[in-house]
């Protein structure tokens, strides 16, 4: 007696207004820097590529792309009973981890040019992101086993720690170098990134992971973060730079 999780009317629509609200963004970013000189749009090209990203795979998902059906099997015991299995079929959004593989490094990147961090660092902290999102992919598909998926899972978590790392303890000893002003933007918008890439584990715990929460309300979670930590980070991080010229890189 398998059980099947999809998506329903009310997780396609929030699919479909979040692909509105990253295009709405990546029009918007893209106007803000054509007052400036190409030399100073960095901050604005990264900010517009990881909304335009995000546009592109929520377009996938509202259009029923980017997802498969993936079957978890959960053995139940019952006594006198040889042992049964019990098949959790889910669809599962890849499209989230090619989006993620794509816009996590260039967020990374965006915190670390802010921060001045020296290249060492934003290479450990992309390259541990990249892990941490293929890693996060196993977890996601890789076997039926629930054991080797926590395994994978617990992997994802150790290099989301490296990244957490190289910003907060070498991000911050960085950006000093650039100021108070500059400072204390950075621990602001660097802690509101931290609060919200650590609630996307607890997400996956609660619905690919455990299979507790519905596919609709997985959208929902998902959509709420992914607002949060792509548009409203990069508006606050594109207008606070226009008004303080601390935080501008020759690069
Ligand atoms: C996974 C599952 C495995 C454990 C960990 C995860 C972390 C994911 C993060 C995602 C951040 C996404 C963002 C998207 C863009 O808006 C892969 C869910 C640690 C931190 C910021």
């Amino acid at each position: 007696r398998p059980e099947y999780q999809v998506v329903h009317d009310e997780g396609k629509r929030t699919l479909w207004v979040v692909f509105v609200i990253m295009l709405v963004a990546s029009i918007a970013f893209t106007a803000m820097s054509w007052s400036l000189p190409a030399s100073k749009r960095l901050y604005h090209v990264v900010t517009t590529l990881i909304t335009t990203i995000a546009a592109i795979s929520y377009f996938g998902m509202a259009t029923g792309h980017g997802v498969s059906l993936h079957d978890v099997k959960i053995t139940e015991q019952h006594e006198h009973v040889p042992d049964t299995y019990k098949h959790i079929y889910r669809q599962v959004y890849w499209a989230r981890y090619v989006d993620w593989s794509l816009t996590t490094p260039l967020l990374l990147l965006d915190l670390s040019l802010l921060a001045g961090l020296n290249g060492a660092s934003i290479f450990i902290a992309i390259f541990a992101d990249l892990v941490m999102i293929l890693t996060g992919l196993f977890a996601a598909f890789g076997g039926e086993e629930t054991p080797q998926k926590w395994g994978w899972y617990a992997i994802a978590c150790i290099a989301y720690l490296v990244v957490v790392w190289q910003l907060a303890v070498n991000g911050r000893a960085a950006v000093l170098n650039k100021g108070t002003k500059v400072a204390r933007f950075f621990g602001s918008i660097a802690g509101f990134t931290f609060l919200l890439w650590t609630a996307y584990p607890i997400v996956w715990g609660v619905a690919d992971g455990s299979r507790i929460a519905s596919v609709d309300d997985e959208i929902i979670a998902y959509a709420v973060l992914d607002v949060l930590a792509k548009p409203v980070f990069g508006a606050w991080l594109l207008f606070t730079h226009q008004s303080m010229p601390e935080t501008n890189v020759e690069l």
